[in-house]
């Protein structure tokens, strides 16, 4: 579908605020952010983007906000306290919505924070929140259901495992108590490579809930480099693993942009995917498939309900490294053209474009009935 689209819409989004768009903080939410965007754009709906100050969005203009980074959810406790600094980004960039919200038909907040759920019934503006992890904490879970039972259809998520770990209390909500609706790439910034080098990939920020130790392992144990891409996200992280496995044939190659990321990834025999936690969707697996790279990934999360275990790589017990090690003995069995075809059918920037974009439209049909 292309050119503009019948009754098209104004659109703010707000991002993540644990980063600047484009400093890779943001992990695959940054992703997903600009891809929406890019979607949206070429559909012909109107779009603004509210992100800290400093980010980086392609040619998309941005309404810079100042402020305290927020403390990324993963690293606190499920009993945490809802807690911002000072000046506070997050409320920041909120205020800003609430100044502007009457020029826009919906928000879109990309934000895994308390904040933005709390102040939803104080808006007039309808909100659509795509929530982009899995359950982390209790005052999350309880604000998220808040918002599934006042404003349905408008939490949105990646995947059905994903909404699976929030454990719902309320009788009010039933199973589709959100939308489910995947990711996507813009495939034609992905290159097909038909014959890799001897090596494998592991694509993410660098952080204990990635456990890239276990990949380390694997490839040690396996005898093949390991070409590691992302975030250096956890420093300390990253020296213990160096330490525990000195002689592991493994090299960081940095964080790169889409293009010279495909480049390099394309070149490997297959992509470890070795989420400690319930990864939300994982959109380094279909990255890895629109180049052609098979896909091993623990059987656990958004990975599980993208590879075709067996067709477009291995789904292998959690925590195993065994398990990788055995897959990775299997990747011959593997024909990577599938793993290309299944990102041309389930993960284009279109299909996703689809799901959103009706996605919005309800949104705004349900607050406005007579628009
Ligand atoms: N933590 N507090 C907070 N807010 C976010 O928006 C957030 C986060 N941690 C990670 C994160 N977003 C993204 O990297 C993931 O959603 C992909």
């Amino acid at each position: 579908m292309t050119g503009k689209s019948i009754n098209s819409l104004k659109l703010l989004f707000l991002s993540t605020p644990v980063g600047q768009l484009g400093s890779g903080l943001g992990g695959g939410v940054e992703l997903t952010l600009y891809n929406i965007a890019l979607e949206m754009h070429r559909r012909g709906h109107h779009l603004d983007i509210v992100a800290p100050a400093g980010s980086r969005l392609d040619s998309f203009p941005i309404k810079e906000i100042a402020g305290e980074l927020q403390i990324t959810a993963q690293t606190q406790e499920r009993d945490a306290l809802i807690c911002m600094p000072g000046n506070s980004l997050l409320a920041n960039m909120w205020e800003c919505a609430r100044q502007i919200q009457g020029n826009y038909d919906l928000i879109v907040n990309f934000a895994y924070d308390w904040l933005p759920f709390y102040l939803t019934p104080f808006f007039n503006c309808p909100i659509a929140h795509f929530v982009s992890m899995g359950s982390l904490s209790d005052a999350m879970d309880q604000i998220v259901e808040q918002v599934a039972i006042q404003f349905p259809g408008t939490i949105g998520l990646y995947t059905k495992s994903q909404a699976e770990t929030f454990a719902l209390k309320s009788s009010e909500l039933n199973s589709s108590w959100c939308e489910v609706l995947g990711s996507g790439v813009d495939l034609s910034l992905y290159d097909f490579c038909a014959s890799p080098a001897p090596q494998l990939a592991w694509l993410g920020r660098i952080a204990p809930e990635k456990a890239l130790e276990d990949a380390v392992a694997a490839a040690q144990i396996a005898g093949i480099p390991l070409k590691i891409f992302g975030k250096m996200q956890d420093d300390a992280y990253w020296k213990q693993i160096c330490q525990e496995y000195p002689d592991a044939p493994v090299e960081y190659m940095g964080f790169f942009s889409t293009q010279k990321l495909q480049e390099q990834l394309g070149k490997c025999q297959a992509m470890l995917m070795t989420p400690r936690w319930v990864e939300a969707f994982g959109n380094v697996a279909i990255e890895a498939l629109a180049c052609g790279v098979p896909v091993i990934a623990y059987r656990r999360g958004g990975p599980a309900e993208i590879v075709q275990d067996g067709k477009t790589g291995f789904l292998v017990e959690p925590d195993s490294v065994e398990g990788l090690v055995n897959a990775i003995k299997r990747l011959d069995e593997i024909d990577r053209l599938e793993c290309r075809r299944q990102a041309e059918t389930e993960y284009s920037l279109e299909a996703l474009g689809d799901r959103m974009e009706q996605w919005f439209q309800t949104i705004k049909q349900l607050a406005n009935p007579s628009s």
